[in-house]
This record gives C-alpha cells, sequence and structure tokens, in this order.
C-alpha cells in the first residue's frame, strides 16, 4: 500500500502565449471565474455560521475548468455534474440567489431546498444536476445523449465528474456504450488528483486517465485545467467534433482544489507546500497577470469585476435570508414510494 502524503505532486509551468479573444470576451470569463470565487468563499462563510447545512464541497482552484468549458457549449447543451457543482449551475445561468436559497435549504432554492449544495438542478438551464454519487452523473448524461441521438437534436451532453469517477464501474459501462453507439457526450473529467484523502496514485492502476478512455476506442486528450483558455479551446473543438456526430471524446482536465474535499476534511493526506505550489498557477491570476500584459485588463478594471462578483453575492444572500421553509407538513410532497399511498 502506499501512503498519498509523500508523493509530490507538481503543479505545472504557467501559461503563456496571447489570449486568442478580444478585450470583452478574455474579460467575461476572468469576470465568470471571480464570481464562482466569490460565491464560494462566501459559501464557506455561511457553512461556518451554520446558515449553510449538510455537505459543502468547494471548487476554488478549478474555476478555469467550468468557466472555459461551459463558454464554448450552447445553452442548448446538456449539463451534468457532481457534487462540486456551484460554478456550473451559476454559468449555466441559474441565478445565485435561487443557489445561494438551494444551500440554505429554502423553498426558492433551484430544487425547492430539497436537494442542498450537492443537488443543484435546473431541468429549464438543462442543468440535469448535481449528484452525490460518485460516477452517478455518467449514466443520466449518456441517456440523456441516447434521447438526443434518437430525436436527431443536435445537442450535445457535458458530464463532468472527478477523477475517482473513472474508478468506478458506471464511468466504464457509459463511456462503453457512447462510443458503441456513438453518441454524442463530452466526457469532463476533472482531475484534482485525489478522491477525498486518497491521491490518484494510491487508487488507480493506471494512472493516465486518457488512456482508460481511449481503451474504448474513445478519443482522449489531456488538457491543462488551470488554463482558462486551454480549456474553452479544447472545449470549443471537441463540441464541433461531436456535433458533426464523431463520436463521444473524453478530455481530462488537469486541475487542483486549493481547499479541503469538503467541510468536513483535515487534510492530512498532503502537504502544505504541494498546495502553496498549486496557488502560484491559480487560474484567476494567472488568467489576469496575462491580460495586464497584454493590455486587455488594468487594475482598476478588475477590482470593478471583483466589486460586481461581490455585490451579486451580497444580493444572493438577501434572498436566501429572505426566502421561506417548506411547511413541515408538505415534507413528503414528491416523495416516491413504491405501493405507498398516491
Ligand atoms: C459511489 C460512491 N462511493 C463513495 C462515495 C464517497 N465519496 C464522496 S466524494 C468521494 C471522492 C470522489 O473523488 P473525485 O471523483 O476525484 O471528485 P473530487 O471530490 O475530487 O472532485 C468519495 C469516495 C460516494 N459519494 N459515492
Ligand atoms: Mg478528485
Amino acid at each position: 500500500m502506499r501512503q498519498s502524503k509523500g508523493i509530490a505532486h507538481h503543479a505545472p509551468p504557467p501559461p503563456t502565449g496571447p489570449v486568442p479573444y478580444d478585450q470583452e470576451f478574455s474579460q467575461v470569463l476572468l469576470r465568470d471565474m471571480l464570481r464562482i470565487r466569490r460565491l464560494e468563499e462566501k459559501s464557506a462563510e455561511l457553512y461556518g455560521a451554520a446558515k449553510i447545512r449538510g455537505f459543502l464541497h468547494l471548487y476554488i482552484g478549478e474555476e478555469a475548468v467550468a468557466t472555459g468549458a461551459l463558454h464554448a457549449l450552447t445553452p442548448e447543451d446538456n449539463i451534468v455534474a457532481t457534487y462540486r457543482e456551484h460554478g456550473h449551475a451559476l454559468l449555466r445561468g441559474v441565478p445565485m440567489g435561487r443557489i445561494m436559497a438551494e444551500m440554505y435549504g429554502k423553498k426558492e432554492g433551484c430544487a425547492r431546498g430539497r436537494g442542498g449544495s450537492m443537488h443543484l438542478f435546473d431541468a429549464d438551464a438543462r442543468l440535469f444536476g448535481g449528484n452525490a454519487i460518485v460516477a452517478g452523473g455518467l449514466p443520466v448524461a449518456v441517456g440523456l445523449a441516447l434521447a438526443d441521438s434518437m430525436r436527431g437534436t443536435g445537442r450535445v451532453t457535458a458530464c463532468f465528474f472527478g477523477d475517482g469517477a473513472v474508478a468506478e464501474g458506471a464511468f466504464h459501462e457509459s463511456v462503453n456504450l457512447a462510443a458503441l453507439w456513438q453518441l454524442p457526450v463530452l466526457f469532463c473529467c476533472e482531475n484534482n488528483l485525489y478522491a477525498m484523502g486518497t491521491a490518484l496514485e494510491c487508487y488507480e492502476s493506471q494512472p493516465d486517465l486518457t488512456a482508460k478512455a481511449a481503451s474504448y476506442g474513445v478519443k482522449a486528450l489531456a488538457v491543462d485545467g488551470m488554463d482558462v483558455v486551454a480549456v474553452h479551446e479544447a472545449v470549443k473543438a471537441a463540441r464541433t467534433r461531436i456535433a458533426a456526430g464523431q463520436g463521444p471524446i473524453f478530455l481530462e482536465f488537469k486541475t487542483y482544489r486549493f481547499r479541503a474535499h469538503s467541510m468536513f476534511d483535515a487534510e492530512l493526506y498532503r502537504h502544505r507546500d504541494e498546495v502553496e505550489e498549486w496557488k502560484t498557477r491559480g487560474p484567476i491570476h494567472t488568467f489576469s497577470a496575462r491580460l495586464k500584459a497584454e493590455g486587455k485588463l488594468d487594475e482598476a478594471q478588475f477590482l470593478a469585476l471583483d466589486r460586481e462578483a461581490e455585490q451579486e453575492v451580497e444580493q444572493a444572500v438577501e434572498f436566501a435570508e429572505a426566502g421561506e421553509w417548506e411547511p413541515v407538513g408538505d415534507l413528503l410532497k414528491d416523495v416516491y414510494t413504491p405501493g405507498g399511498p398516491a
């Protein structure tokens, strides 16, 4: 048995090269990474104040993945995500107030307060969860893609999941069928190197996750998940190919979470130095630095975007605070009980 601690997971060198977007779109990407970051920092604070209960998993450090990817998809595409999905929901267009209200357990939440942080859901936004079960979203994504393929809708389903999901049977069953039936699925593996407190090398016989997907005949590529540009370009190209009927694609985004797995994690499995090293590759500050160097951003603009994000968070908290609890008598409504009362 190998121990997690002691394996050094070095951060890759910072991204270089010109940002291939105009000032406006570049700032949209930066703004959205900031919106996710500020929403989650506030969520952590509210968890400490017992306003948010249950589980809470933060995406801090990984924002470039959801941001680059969601901006490369169309609003008609389907999104399936994990329990680390606040950013995906937000960029899908679920109002921040409805996300916050959901975390509070209020009726105004996007799942009427019944799902909480791990089960953000909004069918109108084509966000099909949030899922607490590791790899639980993968068969859902394949089912959505099968429906789209049979109906000829032209939609693509983007399914986000962690590195840990690749060790689950559901991953293999899903990729196998998607490949066999050439379904329009984009498998987006958010490889942050750990599944809870276990490092990838300690639970994967084949730590190159692209090799696993490739064994099903699926095109599989690794992408720098700390670079919003690399993510955006990879997803754009993959979406075009999938929409052209060329079958599913697997993208492994190499990323890192700066915070603990969840709010209950003493982080005994990794060294502080490793976390600090990856923080120097933080997607927000490396992207800001590139934009500044190219004259597409100045400090005043950065501060204005950040202030806007903070104001949106404040309003979201006000919305959640003003929300209502579902009456206790309604709690059995919509609960499916086979053979039970109608
Ligand atoms: C089927 C299943 N097994 C175990 C768990 C407990 N569990 C919750 S999160 C997690 C780790 C998953 O890691 P990864 O897929 O890499 O996602 P990350 O948390 O790193 O984003 C585990 C094992 C679960 N939720 N579901
Ligand atoms: Mg992981």
